[in-house]
């Protein structure tokens, strides 16, 4: 039997991948939280993937991180937050060999991942698909897209990603993963943010067009410091297809806000900010932009890191 994926978080992302390895025949164990989330799961046929309106359930098999079971392949489903204090729950279960895949949105919580389980190898991935949760133990598959997968210490390609193949998870192994995180992070920093302060979709902020070329012309500085020209390269330009792309929709921190979730700021706008404080670069409009959206988050009684 090949090596069986462990799934660390039961959310939008962790069902999302483990119903389509579980519909490929792929091994699949789903590690809850506790026991109670275990027998609530156990209750039910298993999990459910909408896609295009249709859905199937796969009866994936539940755990709770104190199973015995060695880890061998981790996926890190949870949000970048809550990655290192889950992975700490089973980090005695982690094998010699083990793999971890880190599908945290940002740049921060992979590091911390990383320091924390030295042995391991870590992959890091960044994702455009989309998924939410339209109930307990469900997911529908909102928007397909691809992940980027990547070792930023080894660039030998993994030997699992004929499993990913399988499963109809589309995917390439990428030797640049640091300078596509630090991408995607620019232009979750120009978008999102903005989106939350002005209660807008993403096609709202074409009425704000001087502000995000600021922002930008800002996070492409940093980027330049940080050792990430590539990831630089006509930012402004992107972040306007990609506004233009997504005019309909909200961002993903704009929903966090609007269902008063916390937030991965610490993981996005924290970490860009603290990354120019850490290379003595001022970056006025960043700066603000952050003690704006703190202060809006305080105000909602959500969480401000
Ligand atoms: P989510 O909140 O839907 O799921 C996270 C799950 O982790 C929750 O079910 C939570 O209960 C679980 N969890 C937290 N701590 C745990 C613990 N100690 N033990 C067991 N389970 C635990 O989050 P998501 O939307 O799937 O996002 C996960 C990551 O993927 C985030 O960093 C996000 O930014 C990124 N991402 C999400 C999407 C998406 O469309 N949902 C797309 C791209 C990237
Ligand atoms: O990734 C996004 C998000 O909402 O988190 C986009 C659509 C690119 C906006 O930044």
């Amino acid at each position: 039997m090949s090596t069986p994926w462990h799934i660390l978080g039961a959310g939008s992302l962790g069902t999302l991948w483990a119903t389509r390895l579980a519909r490929a025949g792929v091994p699949v164990r789903l590690i809850l939280r506790n026991d109670a989330r275990l027998a609530s799961y156990r209750a039910g046929q298993g999990l459910t993937l909408v896609e295009h309106g249709v859905e199937h359930t796969y009866a994936v098999i539940g755990e709770t991180p104190e199973s015995p079971e060695p880890i061998h392949r981790l996926l890190v489903a949870c949000k970048a937050y809550d990655a290192q204090s889950a992975i700490a729950q089973l980090q005695h279960r982690l094998a010699p060999d083990a793999e971890l895949i880190l599908l945290q949105n940002g740049l921060g919580s992979q590091d911390a991942v990383a320091a924390q389980v030295p042995s391991a190898r870590c992959i890091y991935a960044s994702s455009t698909e989309g998924a939410f949760r339209d109930g307990d133990w469900r997911v529908v598959f909102a928007g397909h897209g691809y992940t980027w997968l990547g070792d930023a210490g080894h660039p030998t390609p993994v030997l699992w990603l004929d499993d990913l193949q399988a499963a109809g998870i589309p995917h390439e192994w990428a030797t640049d993963i640091l300078t596509r995180l630090w991408r995607k992070l620019a232009l979750n920093c120009a978008i999102n943010p903005l989106t939350v302060l002005y209660q807008c979709r993403n096609g709202g902020l074409q009425a704000h067009q001087c502000e995000v070329a600021t922002l930008c012309a800002e996070l492409a500085e940093l980027l330049e410091y940080c050792g990430q020209p590539a990831a630089a390269e006509d930012l402004h330009a992107e972040v306007e297809r990609v506004i233009q792309a997504t005019a309909a929709n909200y961002s993903s921190m704009y929903q966090d806000v609007a269902n008063a979730r916390r937030t991965e700021i610490s993981y996005l706008l924290g970490y860009a900010c603290q990354a120019a404080a850490r290379h003595q670069l001022v970056l006025p409009h960043l700066q603000q932009l952050q003690a704006r959206l703190v202060e809006h988050l305080l105000a909602r009684g959500l969480a401000s890191d």
